[in-house]
């Protein structure tokens, strides 16, 4: 097609999800027209990387009357218990000293917000960020101290390091070297966005952080404002790649003020990409990929480098796009 920008590269059938509304719009995303951009059907759900399975859950939890604060919570639980994903919750690579330690926040549309960091043992710290939210006069817990609340919580000690993320991590440590390689080393921390058939919307972003980070270092992710922020009469944003980079210029915040200020969710996406290239640049290890949802539907995505996709569903499919990037090679 065309002026299509966003190729479906799979899509996921969503066997008993009833038919109420029309495939999300893929199409003219044109990124000097600010006024075409994509739409979705509500209930609507947007997520980093290829993590379908993610927001089908999501879309799942909407469908059974769940809240857009519970879709997007049993949407990246997925992730957070896929040993597969190696940027994630349990399986997540660990840090250079060998340790697996998390970092996660949620966030829902009437601007609560519960944040953990350097977060060890417990598989969901997406749960815990939520009974943080939910359950404290606080907005982040950290380290010994979020493990200790999550134990009061009921969650459980778990050993997060799988022998495959295990062997990876001693291979590491013959060179030592700290040089992230985005979309090569899978970059797959999710964030994920939902609004539900009444334009309520709510956010999540957990990961283990980039892969043999120094011990001690928090990313973006749970950084609100950084790797997540919504605003349910605005909108959400969500950031994957460099954290440093994001927490540089509070992307997610970013692109949340831009289309307060009227940006459609593709053109603040690019504008966030746009303005860590003008202060850092675009190098080999730049990476960085934006999505935004916005309460009718409207989304946008956009990243620094190529290699970039993301999950957007409503409830007749859900499907994998590549978003486009500011740097074409
Ligand atoms: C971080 N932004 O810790 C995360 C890493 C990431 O996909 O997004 N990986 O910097």
């Amino acid at each position: 097609m065309k002026n299509r920008r966003a190729f479906i590269k799979q899509s996921v059938a969503l066997g008993t999800i009833t038919a109420l509304g029309t495939p999300p719009t893929t199409q003219a995303r044109n990124i000097k027209k600010k006024s075409t951009f994509g739409k979705s059907e509500l209930p609507s759900v947007i997520s980093t990387w290829n993590t379908q399975k993610a927001a089908q859950e999501a879309i799942r939890t909407l469908q059974n009357g769940g809240s857009a604060l519970d879709a997007v919570e049993n949407g990246v639980k997925i992730e957070e218990a896929n040993p597969d994903n190696q940027t994630v919750g349990y399986g997540g690579l660990p840090d250079r000293d060998g340790i697996v330690t998390l970092d996660a926040c949620i966030m829902d549309a009437k601007g609560n917000a519960g944040s953990v960091t350097y977060l060890q043992d417990i598989k969901h710290p997406i749960s815990v960020a939520r009974k943080v939210m939910e359950d404290t006069p606080h907005v982040m817990l950290s380290g010994e101290g979020a493990y200790q609340f999550a134990l009061e919580k009921g969650f459980q000690k778990e050993n997060l390091l799988t022998e495959k993320s295990k062997k990876a991590w001693e291979k590491w440590l013959v060179e030592k070297e700290y040089k992230p390689i985005p979309n090569i080393e899978r970059h797959d921390t999710i964030g994920m966005l939902a609004v539900d058939q009444n334009g309520v919307m709510a956010g999540a972003c957990t990961t283990s952080g980039m892969a043999y980070k120094m011990h001690g270092r928090v990313g973006d992710s749970p950084i609100i404002g950084a790797g997540l922020f919504v605003d349910g009469s605005i909108g959400g944003a969500v950031a994957t790649g460099l954290g440093e980079l994001v927490m540089k210029t509070l992307g997610a915040f970013l692109i949340v003020e831009l289309m307060r200020q009227g940006a459609d969710p593709q053109t603040a996406c690019e504008e966030a990409v746009k303005r860590i290239a003008d202060k850092y640049g675009t190098g080999p290890d730049a990476q960085v990929g934006y999505i935004a949802l916005r309460p009718d539907g409207s989304y946008g995505a956009f990243s620094m480098l190529k290699g970039f996709n993301y999950a957007l569903g409503n409830l007749q499919e859900v499907s994998l796009y590549d978003a486009e990037p500011f740097v074409k090679k």
